[in-house]
């Protein structure tokens, strides 16, 4: 009925040639031409979602496997056609924007195994001061003080590209990926905010972001991003500028893997990779290399940043 079927047309493969919801599904396939999943699939009917705080994924506690939440799709074999809306609309404007910029990509990878050490010590004094604390904010402050050398990076282009203006806020975006889709938040002044501050601010326009509670002020003037889709999975990436800023780093999944230390002896080491684009017009490869080389020098050694703190 829910697809204006008419029984007489289905031929049944049951006992006495009943009519079993296989036998609607391929023929509601054999009409649009999509290709059915094996049929055993077909017989087992998924346990009902857990009734838990919408996740866009969740870490398998014993696999880094990250398990989708929402609810597993139901195979109708009918093609669907909805419009776009919202965040989705807005992503059409913006991508199609970035798509006259000429990007240049750049990738590096970052030995972590002293961050992840740091992390493990400052992790619970943060929570005992109720903040969470992820790698974001190392790679946020990293990034700022950065862009403090590299100005260039933290800079937007006028409309017929003949003026650049040097930002004096690090208002810094993280790509989030929320039950509406992808959002880009961004941590204001990072250049002012210590280490703890940035994890806070994280926090709150996480647990907004979450509950589809972003305002436009958290949402806009934004200067530059890092958008940390190995929280997700993937080594490497080719993120897109928002424009109108110039620069933006793609955070692949840390893995844990052999490396050579000083002495050419194989040890673990955790190491993450980086992807940067950045607006050709305007930044050079050497320029995207060097403020490269700094931020992956304050991630390896983090207590280089302690000099450079204010
Ligand atoms: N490699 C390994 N572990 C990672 C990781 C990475 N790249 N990124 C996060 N983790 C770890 C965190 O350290 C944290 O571990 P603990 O539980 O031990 O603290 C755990 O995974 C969960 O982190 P998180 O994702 O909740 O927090 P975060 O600050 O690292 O990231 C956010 C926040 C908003 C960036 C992330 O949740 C997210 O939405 N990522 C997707 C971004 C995205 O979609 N980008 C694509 C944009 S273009 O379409």
């Amino acid at each position: 009925m829910e697809n204006n079927i008419k029984l007489s047309e289905v031929v049944g493969s049951g006992r006495d040639g009943r009519i079993l919801k296989e036998d609607i599904l391929s023929f509601l396939a054999k009409q649009t031409g999509a290709i059915l999943p094996p049929s055993p699939q077909l017989e087992i009917t998924p346990p009902p979602p857990k009734a838990e705080t919408p996740k866009p994924f969740q870490r398998e506690q014993s696999a880094s496997v990250p398990v989708p939440l929402a609810k597993p799709a139901v195979f109708t074999g009918k093609d669907v056609t909805e419009p776009l809306k919202g965040f989705h609309k807005a992503m059409v404007k913006t991508m199609s924007a970035a798509l006259k910029i000429p990007h240049f990509g750049y990738c590096d990878e970052v030995d972590m195994t002293r961050l992840v050490q740091l992390r493990l010590e400052l992790k619970p004094e943060a929570e005992a001061r109720g903040v969470r604390l992820s790698f974001m904010p190392f790679f946020l402050k990293a990034a700022s003080l950065g862009l403090l050398h590299y100005p260039a990076l933290n800079a937007s282009l006028d409309e017929d590209c003949k003026n650049i203006t040097y930002k004096a806020a690090h208002n810094i975006g993280v790509a989030m990926d929320t039950q509406q889709g992808l959002i880009v938040p961004n941590v204001k002044n990072v250049q002012v905010r210590s280490i703890f501050e940035i994890a806070a601010e994280l926090n709150r326009l996480q647990a907004l972001g979450s509950t589809a509670q972003l305002g436009a002020s958290d949402l806009t003037g934004g200067t530059f991003t890092l958008s940390n889709i190995g929280s997700i999975g993937g080594t490497y990436a080719k993120p897109v500028i928002l424009p109108p800023e110039v620069a933006i780093g793609a955070i692949g999944k840390m893995q844990v893997l052999p490396r050579f230390d000083p002495d050419g002896q194989v040890v673990k080491a955790h190491i993450l990779n980086i992807s940067w684009s950045a607006d050709h017009r305007i930044i050079d490869g050497a320029t995207m290399s060097r403020f490269s080389n700094l931020w992956k020098s304050y991630l390896e050694s983090p207590s280089s940043m302690l000099l450079d703190l204010k």
